[in-house]
Protein backbone atom coordinates (compact mmCIF):
# COMPACT_ATOMS: atom_id res chain seq x y z
CA UNK A 1 0.00 0.00 0.00
CA UNK A 2 1.21 3.41 -1.06
CA UNK A 3 2.31 5.55 1.82
CA UNK A 4 0.24 8.07 1.48
CA UNK A 5 -3.52 5.89 1.00
CA UNK A 6 -2.62 4.39 3.89
CA UNK A 7 -5.78 3.63 6.26
CA UNK A 8 -6.68 2.80 9.94
CA UNK A 9 -9.67 1.56 10.40
CA UNK A 10 -10.80 2.85 14.45
CA UNK A 11 -13.46 0.23 15.43
CA UNK A 12 -15.20 1.43 18.68
CA UNK A 13 -15.72 -1.08 21.08
CA UNK A 14 -17.20 0.08 24.05
CA UNK A 15 -18.09 -2.71 26.14
CA UNK A 16 -18.09 -3.94 29.20
CA UNK A 17 -19.66 -6.97 29.73
CA UNK A 18 -17.02 -9.28 30.06
CA UNK A 19 -16.16 -8.16 33.79
CA UNK A 20 -17.65 -6.49 36.61
CA UNK A 21 -16.42 -2.82 36.58
CA UNK A 22 -18.62 0.05 34.60
CA UNK A 23 -16.46 2.65 33.11
CA UNK A 24 -14.19 0.29 30.86
CA UNK A 25 -16.83 1.22 27.90
CA UNK A 26 -15.39 4.65 28.30
CA UNK A 27 -11.72 3.75 27.32
CA UNK A 28 -12.09 4.52 23.69
CA UNK A 29 -14.07 7.60 24.08
CA UNK A 30 -11.23 9.02 26.21
CA UNK A 31 -8.91 7.84 23.62
CA UNK A 32 -10.68 9.31 20.97
CA UNK A 33 -11.10 12.74 23.27
CA UNK A 34 -7.14 12.88 23.91
CA UNK A 35 -6.80 13.24 20.42
CA UNK A 36 -6.37 10.11 18.79
CA UNK A 37 -8.24 10.19 15.43
CA UNK A 38 -5.96 13.49 14.77
CA UNK A 39 -2.44 12.20 16.03
CA UNK A 40 -3.17 9.38 13.71
CA UNK A 41 -3.92 11.54 10.61
CA UNK A 42 -1.57 14.66 11.42
CA UNK A 43 1.10 12.75 13.17
CA UNK A 44 1.00 9.58 11.28
CA UNK A 45 0.11 10.51 8.08
CA UNK A 46 -2.63 7.82 7.94
CA UNK A 47 -5.87 7.92 6.52
CA UNK A 48 -9.04 7.10 9.60
CA UNK A 49 -12.49 6.13 9.41
CA UNK A 50 -14.24 4.81 12.24
CA UNK A 51 -16.37 1.80 12.25
CA UNK A 52 -19.25 1.86 15.25
CA UNK A 53 -20.33 -1.99 15.44
CA UNK A 54 -22.29 -1.86 18.68
CA UNK A 55 -24.04 2.14 17.57
CA UNK A 56 -27.60 1.83 18.41
CA UNK A 57 -27.18 -1.09 20.27
CA UNK A 58 -28.77 -0.16 24.18
CA UNK A 59 -25.75 -1.75 25.91
CA UNK A 60 -26.85 -0.15 29.17
CA UNK A 61 -29.57 -1.30 29.09
CA UNK A 62 -29.21 -5.01 27.67
CA UNK A 63 -26.28 -5.13 30.77
CA UNK A 64 -28.70 -3.93 33.33
CA UNK A 65 -31.55 -6.70 31.78
CA UNK A 66 -28.66 -9.47 31.80
CA UNK A 67 -27.73 -8.82 35.60
CA UNK A 68 -31.18 -8.81 36.99
CA UNK A 69 -32.02 -12.00 35.45
CA UNK A 70 -28.40 -13.24 36.57
CA UNK A 71 -29.68 -12.44 39.88
CA UNK A 72 -31.91 -15.49 40.14
CA UNK A 73 -29.97 -17.89 37.78
CA UNK A 74 -26.40 -17.41 38.69
CA UNK A 75 -25.07 -18.77 35.80
CA UNK A 76 -21.20 -19.88 36.28
CA UNK A 77 -20.65 -17.80 33.17
CA UNK A 78 -21.29 -14.04 33.78
CA UNK A 79 -23.96 -12.44 31.01
CA UNK A 80 -22.83 -14.79 28.21
CA UNK A 81 -25.31 -13.54 25.99
CA UNK A 82 -24.51 -9.98 25.94
CA UNK A 83 -20.77 -10.64 25.33
CA UNK A 84 -22.01 -13.11 22.28
CA UNK A 85 -24.38 -10.70 20.81
CA UNK A 86 -21.10 -8.16 20.96
CA UNK A 87 -18.39 -9.67 19.52
CA UNK A 88 -20.51 -11.08 16.95
CA UNK A 89 -21.21 -7.38 15.62
CA UNK A 90 -17.49 -6.64 16.39
CA UNK A 91 -16.30 -10.00 14.24
CA UNK A 92 -18.77 -9.05 11.38
CA UNK A 93 -17.54 -5.26 11.21
CA UNK A 94 -14.05 -6.17 11.48
CA UNK A 95 -14.66 -8.64 8.66
CA UNK A 96 -16.58 -7.17 6.43
CA UNK A 97 -15.64 -3.41 6.25
CA UNK A 98 -11.95 -3.65 6.59
CA UNK A 99 -10.01 -4.85 3.91
CA UNK A 100 -6.39 -6.05 3.67
CA UNK A 101 -3.83 -3.69 3.87
CA UNK A 102 -5.91 -1.58 5.97
CA UNK A 103 -4.54 -1.41 9.83
CA UNK A 104 -7.55 -2.69 12.38
CA UNK A 105 -7.32 -0.37 15.19
CA UNK A 106 -9.75 -1.61 18.13
CA UNK A 107 -10.44 0.57 21.15
CA UNK A 108 -12.07 -1.69 24.09
CA UNK A 109 -13.69 -1.98 26.28
CA UNK A 110 -12.94 -4.98 28.04
CA UNK A 111 -10.28 -7.90 26.69
CA UNK A 112 -13.55 -9.92 26.00
CA UNK A 113 -13.72 -7.90 22.77
CA UNK A 114 -10.70 -9.82 21.66
CA UNK A 115 -12.76 -12.64 20.20
CA UNK A 116 -14.34 -10.18 17.81
CA UNK A 117 -11.52 -8.40 16.68
CA UNK A 118 -9.01 -11.60 16.40
CA UNK A 119 -11.64 -13.59 14.81
CA UNK A 120 -12.61 -10.85 12.30
CA UNK A 121 -8.28 -9.98 11.85
CA UNK A 122 -8.26 -13.93 11.30
CA UNK A 123 -11.10 -13.86 8.10
CA UNK A 124 -8.79 -11.42 5.60
CA UNK A 125 -5.25 -12.98 7.77
CA UNK A 126 -5.29 -17.00 8.44
CA UNK A 127 -2.24 -17.12 9.26
CA UNK A 128 -1.83 -13.86 11.66
CA UNK A 129 -0.04 -14.38 14.70
CA UNK A 130 -1.16 -12.92 18.09
CA UNK A 131 1.09 -10.98 20.34
CA UNK A 132 -0.85 -10.83 23.45
CA UNK A 133 0.31 -8.13 25.95
CA UNK A 134 -1.14 -9.09 29.57
CA UNK A 135 -0.46 -9.35 33.30
CA UNK A 136 -3.16 -12.23 32.60
CA UNK A 137 -3.36 -14.93 30.09
CA UNK A 138 -7.35 -14.63 29.27
CA UNK A 139 -7.31 -18.46 28.05
CA UNK A 140 -9.50 -19.81 30.92
CA UNK A 141 -12.23 -21.80 29.79
CA UNK A 142 -16.10 -22.31 30.48
CA UNK A 143 -14.70 -24.93 32.78
CA UNK A 144 -11.58 -23.25 34.61
CA UNK A 145 -12.70 -20.08 35.04
CA UNK A 146 -13.14 -19.04 38.67
CA UNK A 147 -14.14 -15.32 38.21
CA UNK A 148 -17.22 -16.22 35.53
CA UNK A 149 -15.87 -13.18 33.56
CA UNK A 150 -15.53 -13.62 30.07
CA UNK A 151 -12.63 -11.10 29.59
CA UNK A 152 -10.90 -13.75 31.02
CA UNK A 153 -11.52 -16.32 28.52
CA UNK A 154 -10.89 -14.68 24.76
CA UNK A 155 -7.97 -16.71 24.00
CA UNK A 156 -9.56 -20.24 24.33
CA UNK A 157 -12.78 -19.22 22.46
CA UNK A 158 -10.87 -18.04 19.61
CA UNK A 159 -8.31 -21.55 19.71
CA UNK A 160 -11.89 -23.56 20.25
CA UNK A 161 -11.20 -24.91 23.36
CA UNK A 162 -13.87 -26.83 25.24
CA UNK A 163 -16.15 -25.27 22.25
CA UNK A 164 -19.05 -28.26 23.44
CA UNK A 165 -19.34 -26.55 26.74
CA UNK A 166 -19.94 -22.71 26.13
CA UNK A 167 -23.09 -21.24 26.43
CA UNK A 168 -25.68 -21.67 23.86
CA UNK A 169 -25.39 -18.17 22.66
CA UNK A 170 -21.24 -18.68 21.31
CA UNK A 171 -23.37 -20.38 18.15
CA UNK A 172 -21.69 -18.22 15.89
CA UNK A 173 -17.86 -19.68 15.11
CA UNK A 174 -14.95 -17.69 13.31
CA UNK A 175 -14.51 -18.50 10.03
CA UNK A 176 -11.14 -19.31 10.95
CA UNK A 177 -9.63 -20.34 14.64
CA UNK A 178 -6.45 -19.34 16.66
CA UNK A 179 -3.56 -22.46 16.25
CA UNK A 180 -2.44 -22.32 20.05
CA UNK A 181 1.27 -22.20 18.13
CA UNK A 182 0.27 -18.93 16.10
CA UNK A 183 -0.32 -16.85 19.42
CA UNK A 184 2.73 -15.42 22.09
CA UNK A 185 1.72 -13.41 25.19
CA UNK A 186 4.15 -10.61 27.06
CA UNK A 187 4.26 -9.64 30.93
CA UNK A 188 2.18 -12.35 32.25
CA UNK A 189 2.37 -12.26 36.44
CA UNK A 190 -1.23 -13.21 37.25
CA UNK A 191 -2.23 -16.39 35.75
CA UNK A 192 -4.40 -19.04 37.27
CA UNK A 193 -3.84 -23.03 38.62
CA UNK A 194 -6.20 -23.63 35.19
CA UNK A 195 -4.37 -21.44 33.24
CA UNK A 196 -0.73 -22.67 33.56
CA UNK A 197 -2.57 -25.94 32.83
CA UNK A 198 -3.53 -24.75 29.71
CA UNK A 199 -0.21 -22.92 28.91
CA UNK A 200 1.78 -26.16 29.63
CA UNK A 201 -0.47 -28.41 28.12
CA UNK A 202 -0.69 -26.71 24.77
CA UNK A 203 3.01 -25.36 25.13
CA UNK A 204 2.26 -22.01 24.61
CA UNK A 205 4.80 -19.46 23.99
CA UNK A 206 4.71 -17.38 26.90
CA UNK A 207 6.83 -14.81 28.64
CA UNK A 208 6.45 -13.72 32.27
CA UNK A 209 7.48 -10.79 33.82
CA UNK A 210 10.44 -12.98 35.03
CA UNK A 211 11.55 -13.40 31.75
CA UNK A 212 11.53 -9.87 30.69
CA UNK A 213 13.77 -8.99 34.03
CA UNK A 214 16.01 -12.32 32.56
CA UNK A 215 16.21 -12.00 29.15
CA UNK A 216 15.08 -7.88 28.49
CA UNK A 217 12.46 -6.69 26.67
CA UNK A 218 14.45 -7.03 23.50
CA UNK A 219 15.51 -10.48 23.55
CA UNK A 220 11.66 -11.10 24.69
CA UNK A 221 10.51 -9.36 21.92
CA UNK A 222 12.26 -10.45 19.12
CA UNK A 223 11.74 -14.69 20.20
CA UNK A 224 7.92 -14.15 20.57
CA UNK A 225 7.67 -12.64 16.91
CA UNK A 226 10.27 -15.07 15.52
CA UNK A 227 7.71 -17.72 17.35
CA UNK A 228 4.54 -16.45 16.09
CA UNK A 229 5.82 -15.67 12.28
CA UNK A 230 7.15 -19.14 12.34
CA UNK A 231 9.89 -18.67 9.77
CA UNK A 232 7.72 -16.57 7.43
CA UNK A 233 9.26 -12.94 7.49
CA UNK A 234 6.03 -11.65 5.75
CA UNK A 235 3.58 -13.05 8.72
CA UNK A 236 1.24 -10.71 9.24
CA UNK A 237 1.36 -9.62 13.09
CA UNK A 238 -1.95 -8.45 15.76
CA UNK A 239 -0.80 -7.20 18.87
CA UNK A 240 -3.56 -7.28 21.38
CA UNK A 241 -2.76 -4.77 24.36
CA UNK A 242 -4.36 -5.28 27.57
CA UNK A 243 -3.00 -2.11 29.20
CA UNK A 244 -3.08 -3.35 32.98
CA UNK A 245 0.69 -5.12 31.62
CA UNK A 246 2.13 -2.01 32.67
CA UNK A 247 3.02 -1.52 35.75
CA UNK A 248 0.71 0.48 37.51
CA UNK A 249 3.13 2.68 38.94
CA UNK A 250 4.72 3.54 36.06
CA UNK A 251 1.74 4.89 34.66
CA UNK A 252 -1.56 2.54 34.27
CA UNK A 253 -3.50 3.32 37.55
CA UNK A 254 -7.32 3.23 35.78
CA UNK A 255 -7.94 -0.36 35.30
CA UNK A 256 -10.09 -2.97 36.40
CA UNK A 257 -7.60 -5.84 37.21
CA UNK A 258 -4.16 -4.02 38.36
CA UNK A 259 -1.34 -6.11 39.07
CA UNK A 260 2.00 -4.72 40.70
CA UNK A 261 5.54 -4.88 39.14
CA UNK A 262 4.66 -4.97 35.50
CA UNK A 263 6.29 -3.76 32.59
CA UNK A 264 7.65 -0.12 32.76
CA UNK A 265 7.03 2.80 30.22
CA UNK A 266 9.94 2.08 27.84
CA UNK A 267 9.46 -1.50 27.50
CA UNK A 268 5.24 -1.11 27.53
CA UNK A 269 6.40 1.47 24.28
CA UNK A 270 9.67 -0.56 22.86
CA UNK A 271 7.85 -3.51 21.65
CA UNK A 272 4.90 -1.66 20.48
CA UNK A 273 8.10 0.01 18.36
CA UNK A 274 9.82 -3.28 17.40
CA UNK A 275 6.92 -5.28 16.46
CA UNK A 276 6.47 -2.05 13.96
CA UNK A 277 9.46 -2.03 13.25
CA UNK A 278 8.71 -5.93 11.56
CA UNK A 279 6.57 -3.68 8.53
CA UNK A 280 4.55 -6.89 9.46
CA UNK A 281 1.79 -5.18 11.86
CA UNK A 282 -1.82 -5.22 10.48
CA UNK A 283 -3.52 -4.65 13.73
CA UNK A 284 -3.94 -3.69 17.50
CA UNK A 285 -6.60 -3.51 20.00
CA UNK A 286 -6.19 -1.39 23.07
CA UNK A 287 -8.39 -3.12 25.78
CA UNK A 288 -8.99 -2.55 29.87
CA UNK A 289 -8.64 1.37 29.93
CA UNK A 290 -11.32 2.28 32.81
CA UNK A 291 -11.03 6.11 33.41
CA UNK A 292 -13.82 5.70 36.19
CA UNK A 293 -11.26 3.63 38.25
CA UNK A 294 -8.91 6.82 37.95
CA UNK A 295 -8.42 8.57 41.63
CA UNK A 296 -8.09 11.41 40.27
CA UNK A 297 -7.74 13.38 36.42
CA UNK A 298 -3.68 12.92 36.50
CA UNK A 299 -4.38 9.42 37.06
CA UNK A 300 -6.78 8.98 34.29
CA UNK A 301 -4.74 11.51 32.24
CA UNK A 302 -1.67 9.03 32.56
CA UNK A 303 -3.40 5.94 31.87
CA UNK A 304 -5.41 7.27 28.67
CA UNK A 305 -2.29 9.24 27.22
CA UNK A 306 -0.79 5.53 27.53
CA UNK A 307 -3.13 3.84 25.49
CA UNK A 308 -2.64 6.89 22.66
CA UNK A 309 1.08 6.08 23.17
CA UNK A 310 0.35 2.64 22.75
CA UNK A 311 -1.27 3.22 18.93
CA UNK A 312 1.08 6.01 17.66
CA UNK A 313 4.24 3.76 18.53
CA UNK A 314 2.56 0.83 16.71
CA UNK A 315 1.45 3.25 13.94
CA UNK A 316 5.30 4.44 13.66
CA UNK A 317 5.67 7.54 15.52
CA UNK A 318 9.25 6.51 17.43
CA UNK A 319 10.86 5.19 14.05
CA UNK A 320 13.15 7.79 12.55
N1 LIG B 1 -8.16 -9.21 31.71
N2 LIG B 1 -7.76 -14.68 35.32
C1 LIG B 1 -8.76 -13.79 35.89
C2 LIG B 1 -10.15 -14.24 35.46
O1 LIG B 1 -11.11 -13.67 35.96
O2 LIG B 1 -10.27 -15.14 34.66
C3 LIG B 1 -8.49 -12.34 35.50
C4 LIG B 1 -8.77 -12.02 34.07
C5 LIG B 1 -8.39 -10.63 33.68
C6 LIG B 1 -8.76 -10.37 32.26
O3 LIG B 1 -7.44 -8.49 32.40
O4 LIG B 1 -8.37 -8.94 30.48
MN1 LIG C 1 -5.19 -8.24 32.05
MN1 LIG D 1 11.48 -4.31 35.40
MN1 LIG E 1 -6.57 -9.06 29.21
Amino acid sequence: VNDENRMCKIVLAPFNGGQPHGGVDLGAEYMMKHGLKQQIEEILKWNTEVLDPLNGVNLEQLKAEADEQEKETKPKIKRADFVSMANKKIYETCKNDISKGEFQLTLGGDHSIAIGSIAGLLSRYPDAGIIWIDAHADINTVNTTESGNLHGCPVSFLANMDRKDWPKSFDWVPENLLATDKIAYIGLRDVDAGEKKILRDNNIKAFSMYHVDRYGINSVVEQAIAHVSKGNKDCPIMISYDVDAIDPEASVQCTGTKVDYGLNNREALFLCERICETGNVVALDVVEVNPSLGADETEILKTVAMGCSIVRCTLGETLL
